[in-house]
């Protein structure tokens, strides 16, 4: 095994980057945390641009190993670090199904949720004005996705993703997308994650599994909001 220390580049604000960064501690994995802020020069640097070409965060590095997309990364990480293998397992029909909820993830619940927060309290920060028509369309996609996962992905009495009892690469990105809905007010998220009771169940076994990492790296993004709310107020 390589002798160099893994760098992981990215923002807490992002929820990929935090899907990255709770797996490593939660799995004892070494590396070096390099802050890419979201929307900055960051991105800009040639540095920064051989890493991600695209301009984005996450990314790693690996000696003169890069990868960027999340969902590479993380099972990239999984199979390099040889983390217990619920995680990402060895089984091949069970690692079809983790990868298929990762597929599905980006089109759907992703796609859904970030375009719902674009349009509505992210708008300033792409020189857009909030769109009700725009949100209320991807609400639509948002909601169906969490739909899916009550429904199908959370079968039966399981506590995690798959009717698995311990938590996949998958569950990790999931459920850090969902906690980007911290952003919308309080009152907005009830409205679109309260009915919606097996996944709420499911957001806590996650956190009850990957603690204390996982509500250390979501107190950026708390921070960030709690003080877009002072600014704003
Ligand atoms: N599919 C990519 C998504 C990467 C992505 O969109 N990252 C966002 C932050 S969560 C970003 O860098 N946005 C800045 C931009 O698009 O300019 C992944 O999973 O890594």
């Amino acid at each position: 095994m390589e002798t160099e220390l893994l760098k992981v580049y990215g923002d807490r604000k992002s929820q990929p980057t935090r899907a990255i960064l709770i797996f490593c501690k939660v799995n004892g994995i070494r590396f070096e945390e390099v802050e890419i802020r979201l929307f900055t020069s960051d991105v800009q640097t040639p540095e920064y641009q051989a890493i991600h070409p695209l301009k984005k965060v996450p990314a790693v590095a690996y000696g003169d190993f890069t990868l960027f997309e999340s969902h590479a990364i993380l099972t990239y990480l999984a199979c390099w670090y040889q983390v217990p293998d619920h995680w990402y397992p060895a089984d091949l029909r069970k690692r079809a199904k983790v990868q298929s909820v990762l597929d599905w993830h980006h089109t759907t619940l992703r796609y859904g949720s970030t375009r719902y927060l674009i349009n509505t309290v992210l708008a300033p920060t792409f020189g857009k004005t909030p769109s009700p028509q725009a949100a209320a369309e991807y609400e639509q996609t948002l909601v169906q996705s969490l739909s899916t996962i009550e429904t199908l992905w959370l079968k039966g009495d399981s506590k995690f993703l798959l009717g698995n009892d311990q938590p996949s690469v998958a569950d990790l990105a999931l459920v850090c997308e969902i906690m980007q809905l911290h952003m919308i007010p309080d009152e907005e998220r009830k409205r679109i994650i309260g009915p919606f009771k097996k996944v709420q169940q499911w957001i806590a076994n996650i956190k009850e599994a990957t603690n204390p990492h996982f509500d250390e790296i979501h107190q950026h993004l708390f921070d960030a909001i709690a003080s877009s709310k002072q600014n704003t107020a």
